[in-house]
């Protein structure tokens, strides 16, 4: 789905020393944010970039099987190779700060494409008439999953108020 979008995506595994040489290629000389749920290995693939350093990771033996939470604030680290990391504890919510409700679709290349084509231009594409975002969605040239993740993103912006 976000190779289509033209994503970048790698699929890796430090267990299993997967992918790592290419997506290492891509941190050279930038500043680069790990990101994402707890748990899926973050702090590990930071700990393989970092020979020595040995920062800690989570273990997920617990009862629970979901571990404690151990990185508790973002750290950045400099990189052998050059460039530098920074990890960051897991997403329990994202929160979009920022932006206003209106702009959220410029930020789905799928549909900032489209926006054109709507009947209102400050359609929100939630249940104005003509919209070409929800036709696009109907005819499945927009991906269902990604409409139903703007929808709950806006949900998330009016619960805070934006
Ligand atoms: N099977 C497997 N387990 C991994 C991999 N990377 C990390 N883990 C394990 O997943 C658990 C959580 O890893 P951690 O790096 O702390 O996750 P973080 O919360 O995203 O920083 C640890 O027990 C790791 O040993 C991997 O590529 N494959
Ligand atoms: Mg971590
Ligand atoms: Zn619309």
């Amino acid at each position: 789905m976000y190779r289509s979008l033209n994503y970048q995506v790698h699929a890796v595994s430090v267990e299993t020393n997967q992918g790592l040489d290419a997506l290492q290629e891509l941190l050279q000389d930038k500043t680069t944010l790990v990101s994402g749920h707890s748990g899926v290995g973050k702090s590990t693939f930071v700990n393989y970039l970092l020979p020595g350093k040995e920062i800690k990771t989570q273990d997920v033996s617990g009862w629970s099987g979901k571990g404690m939470h151990t990185t508790t604030f973002a750290n950045m680290y400099d990189l052998p190779q050059g460039g530098r990391i920074i990890d960051t504890p897991g997403i329990r919510e994202l929160a979009v700060t920022g932006l206003e409700k209106e702009e959220l679709s410029h930020y789905f290349p799928e549909m900032r494409d489209r926006l054109n084509d709507c009947h209102y231009n400050n359609c929100m594409h939630i249940n104005e008439p003509d919209c070409a975002i929800k036709q696009a969605v109907i005819d499945q040239e927009i991906h269902e999953d990604r409409y139903v993740s703007y929808v709950n993103i806006l949900d998330s912006m009016e619960e805070k108020g934006y």
